[in-house]
C-alpha cells in the first residue's frame, strides 16, 4: 500500500481501505482529521484505480445525512477548517471513545446475513421466518451487530446479548435503538429516491466528557451501506449494487483477465468504467439529497 499524505500539524494514525485518520502532532488530543480518498474497493481489494471526486461525494453525503438526523442523534463533526489540500473531502471530528461494535441494520437479506440465516434460520440471534432467500425483504428491519475484527479480518456477527457483555446493558440498548431509528428515517428518504437501503453500518462513540452517545464515521454512504436501484430488485436474485455494478461486472468479465480467487491483485479499470462509476456516486448523492453535487 502507498503512504498516506503528510499534513502540517497532523500525524497519521490509521488507514482503512478508503479513509485515512490523523491526530494532532502536538497539543490537545481531543480532535481527529478524517480524510476520505478517491480509492475504491471491490471484492475486498483496494483497486489500483481511483474514482475522481468519490472522496468529495462521500464526504458531502455523510455531512448531509448528519444534518438530516441530528434530531435523532448528535454526531462527531466539528466545524473547523481542514488542510487546503483535502478541502471538501476531509473533516475535523471530536475524538470519541469508540464502541467496538459495528452497528448494522438490515431490511433485506443478503451477504453475511443470508449466509447465517441459511445455517441457523436466524441472524445475530434474531429469529426469522422460514423460506427467505437472496434479497428477501425482512418482515421488519433488524439490528445485527458485529464485533470489530483485527485489521484485515472480517467483523464477526454477534448477538445483542454479546454486545451487552461488551459495552453494558444501557449502551448496548442505546446502540440498537439509535441504529434502528436512524435506519428507519434513512430508508424512507432513500425510498423516495427510488433507492432501496438494504442494510447499513454505523459506528458510535461516547463523548469523552459527557458520555453521551455520538454518531461517528461515515454514514449512509454507498461504502457503508448496500444501496440497490429499486427497479432492479427481484427476490431470489442478487441485486446489482447502485455504485459498483459496473466495476464488479467488468472485474468478473473475461475482458479484465482477472481471476478473483487467484490471489492476484485486481487490474486497473478502463476509463469508461471509471467514468460510469463516478457518475453513479454523483447520481446517488443527487437522488438522495435532491441537491446538485
Ligand atoms: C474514531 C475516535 O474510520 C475508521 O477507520 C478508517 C481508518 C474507523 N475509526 C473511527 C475512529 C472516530 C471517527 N470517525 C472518532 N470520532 N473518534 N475514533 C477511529 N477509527
Amino acid at each position: 500500500m502507498s503512504n498516506p499524505a503528510v499534513f502540517d500539524g497532523w500525524s497519521h494514525i490509521a488507514s482503512g481501505k478508503v479513509r485515512d485518520i490523523y491526530a494532532p502532532t502536538s497539543g490537545p488530543q481531543d480532535r481527529l482529521l478524517v480524510v476520505t480518498s478517491d480509492r475504491i474497493s471491490a471484492f475486498d481489494f483496494v483497486l489500483p484505480s481511483v474514482i475522481p471526486d468519490k472522496g468529495k461525494v462521500l464526504t458531502k453525503l455523510t455531512n448531509w445525512w448528519f444534518s438530516q438526523i441530528s434530531d435523532i442523534v448528535p454526531n462527531h463533526l466539528l466545524s473547523e477548517p481542514v488542510p487546503s489540500a483535502v478541502e471538501g473531502r476531509a473533516v475535523i471530528v471530536r475524538r470519541l471513545n469508540m464502541y467496538p461494535v459495528e452497528c448494522v441494520a438490515r431490511a433485506y437479506l443478503t451477504g453475511s446475513g443470508l449466509a447465517e440465516y441459511r445455517q441457523s434460520s436466524s441472524v445475530c440471534g434474531v429469529a426469522l421466518p422460514p423460506g427467505l432467500t437472496e434479497a428477501s425483504r425482512l418482515p421488519e428491519p433488524i439490528y445485527t451487530p458485529a464485533a470489530k475484527a483485527q485489521v484485515g479480518e472480517h467483523d464477526e456477527n454477534v448477538s445483542f446479548e454479546r454486545t451487552v457483555q461488551m459495552v453494558g446493558e444501557d449502551a448496548a440498548t442505546a446502540l440498537k435503538e439509535t441504529t434502528l431509528a436512524v435506519f428507519a428515517r434513512a430508508s424512507s428518504v432513500a425510498a423516495q429516491a427510488g433507492i432501496i437501503l438494504a442494510d447499513t453500518k454505523f459506528e458510535f462513540g461516547a463523548h469523552p466528557e459527557t458520555g453521551e452517545l455520538v454518531l461517528a464515521d461515515e454514514v449512509l454512504t454507498p461504502d457503508s451501506s448496500r444501496f440497490w436501484p429499486a427497479d432492479q430488485w427481484r427476490e431470489g436474485q442478487v441485486t446489482p449494487s447502485f455504485d459498483k455494478q459496473f466495476v464488479r461486472n467488468w472485474l468478473n468479465s473475461a475482458e479484465s483477465g482477472w481471476d478473483r480467487g487467484s490471489g492476484e491483485q485486481p487490474p486497473a479499470l478502463p476509463p469508461e468504467v471509471v467514468d460510469r462509476t463516478r457518475d453513479r456516486y454523483i447520481e446517488a448523492y443527487e437522488r438522495l439529497t435532491g441537491e446538485k453535487f
